[in-house]
């Protein structure tokens, strides 16, 4: 008898781990799921700059940033599936450098966006006024954090402008295109 209660409760622990096990596989972490999106993982840094942490295909990267390259353009299909990952890597509080990565229609005046975009705290520095004009963005983010943002890349082919949005760093340089072709 003591030795079936023993058996069952090894039994019970086994199944028991083995759930745990089932639970971690079928939930995988959102960074290691490959479904086949291109992903593109851009890094904002406190130079007020997009970078990337090695050239690709289908990027048009500048020179040397730190120890990452500009990132100057992104190529796409018009239709694609495409992913974008921005990280905020900084030495300063969120409240002094956040960086976002909005995406504008074709023929915005990025400029005035950027500008009016400097009053928009309370929005995430999104103008209001610009918000029908933003194609995609995503949110302010502060040392560390991360935001991933899947699109559908217009059909229109162009160059889409994208620019970060907090004070000063449309000024400081914090944009880049997007090439439908
Ligand atoms: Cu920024």
């Amino acid at each position: 008898m003591k030795k079936l209660l023993f058996t069952s409760i090894l039994f019970a622990l086994i199944m028991a781990l083995a759930a745990c096990g089932g639970e971690e596989a079928s939930q995988p972490a959102e960074e290691i799921v490959d479904d086949g999106v291109r992903t593109i993982e851009i890094i904002g840094t406190d130079d007020m700059k997009f970078v990337v942490r090695e050239a690709a295909e289908g990027l048009r990267t500048g020179g040397q940033a730190g120890q990452y390259l500009l990132l100057e353009a992104i190529y796409a299909e018009p239709g694609e599936e495409l992913r974008i990952r921005l990280t905020t890597i900084s030495n300063l509080p969120p409240t002094a450098m956040s960086h976002n990565l909005a995406l504008v229609d074709l023929g915005t005046d990025v400029d005035a966006f950027a500008r009016a975009s400097i009053t928009a705290r309370d929005n995430e520095y999104i103008a209001p006024d610009f918000e029908d004009r933003v194609i995609v963005t995503t949110r302010m983010l502060g040392n560390g954090e991360t935001d991933t943002i899947t699109f559908t890349v217009p059909e229109e082919t162009g160059e889409y402008d994208y620019v970060c949005t907090f004070p000063g760093h449309f000024a400081g340089g914090m944009v880049g295109k997007l090439i439908v072709q």
